[in-house]
């Protein structure tokens, strides 16, 4: 092998080991590069006579190419070695299932207020809507709450933007004002525009108001956003019995319950007089015994009458209001009010 060969040789031989692009373009400085060998060679053809410089040149020039092609050739092949990693390292499997789009499911508490919208339906209940911001006559002073009750501090109730001092903006802290205003509208349909308080004749207003509401308040039974379901119902000869067999019959229903036992506690409440909290207690079950608060309730105050335009010596009423995340964890036996708030799908796909 005389030196070119060798010379063409021993690149072609540090091409093939050169394993990624940036070695082979090292290795062609060696040889093709400024300083490189085949330079250097070229260089040397300037002592030469001019006869020998033709033919030494052409077999300089011979060894360069086969050199040059050696190296194409592998700058090839490292390109498809390339291609072939990244091709294998993004392989799809096309046969693999696709990813399915869950179908979703409604929220427990949202099954819970379907349930109880279905209940009192059946019984005639109609269902109010109304704005979550309310201003301060419908949320309290409509509702017979004094100026200087607590719940109107800043520390029991959010206070939003817009209204003015003496009538502020606030997030509404029960589903009370739902029932004023759905109450406003009912009465004014059969009152027209006369101003004295109404003595009829008017149908009943039987009435369920759900939905979100806020207080300054969280902890592991409190979240300063939660649920309420209030009922109204209204006419001229209702009374505690009505009541007590309609949210007898609820109570059975909601829990499945036919045993279901209700005590009907005193208390108090600045829109309802009298007034009484609603106990349950189960017959069966891990909760059999035990006496658990559901509900407040009572007979319509006549001052919140009388602010619905009606006249409180004619109509008379009843009202109750319950919680819903209470009553949905008492249904399902959950124990962290925080886990219906913080939406973990392993914990809510369980209610489909
Ligand atoms: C009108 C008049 C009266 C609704 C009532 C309660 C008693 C009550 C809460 C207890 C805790 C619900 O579960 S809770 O968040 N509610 O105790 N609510 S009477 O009284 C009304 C409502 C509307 C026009």
């Amino acid at each position: 092998m005389n030196e070119l060969d060798e010379v063409v040789h021993k690149a072609s031989l540090e091409f093939v080991q050169a394993s990624t692009p940036a070695d082979l373009e090292n290795a062609k400085a060696r040889y093709l590069g400024k300083s490189g060998v085949m330079t250097d060679l070229m260089k040397g053809l300037a002592a030469l006579s001019p006869e020998d410089k033709k033919s030494r040149g052409a077999q300089i020039n011979k060894a360069k190419q086969a050199i040059e092609a050696a190296l194409n050739y592998r700058r090839q092949a490292l390109a498809d070695l390339e291609l072939q990693i990244q091709l294998q390292a993004e392989a799809l499997d096309v046969t693999l299932p696709g990813r399915q789009r869950g179908v979703g499911g409604l929220h427990p508490v949202s099954l819970t207020l379907e349930r109880i919208e279905a209940l009192f339906g059946s019984m005639g209940f109609d269902v109010a809507d109304g704005p979550e911001i309310e201003t301060d006559w419908f949320n309290f002073t409509a509702l017979n709450t004094p100026a200087d009750h607590p719940a109107r501090s800043m520390h029991d109730t959010f206070y939003v933007e817009g209204g003015s001092a003496e009538a502020p903006n606030l997030l509404r802290t029960h589903t009370s004002p739902m029932q004023i205003r759905h109450a406003v509208q009912h009465v004014k349909r059969y009152r027209g525009d006369q101003p004295d308080l109404f003595k009829g004749p008017m149908p009943e207003i039987r009435v369920i108001a759900p939905g979100r509401t806020y207080r300054v308040d969280s902890d592991a039974t409190h979240s300063p956003m939660f649920h309420q379901c209030e009922g109204l119902w209204i006419g001229q000869d209702v009374s505690f019995k009505d009541l007590k067999y309609v949210f007898t019959d609820f109570c059975r229903t909601f829990f499945e319950s036919d045993d279901l036992v209700l005590r009907f506690r005193p208390s108090f409440f600045p829109f309802t007089e009298p007034s009484a909290e609603i106990d349950i207690q189960f017959q069966h079950g891990p909760l059999a015994g035990k006496w658990l608060e559901v509900a407040g309730s009572g007979q319509v105050h006549p001052n919140v009458i009388r602010n619905m335009g009606l006249d409180p010596e004619t109509f008379v009423g009843f009202a109750f209001g319950m919680g819903p995340d209470r009553l949905t964890m008492l249904r399902y036996g959950v124990n962290d009010l925080r886990l219906f708030f913080d939406g973990d799908l392993r914990f809510l796909s369980q209610f489909q």
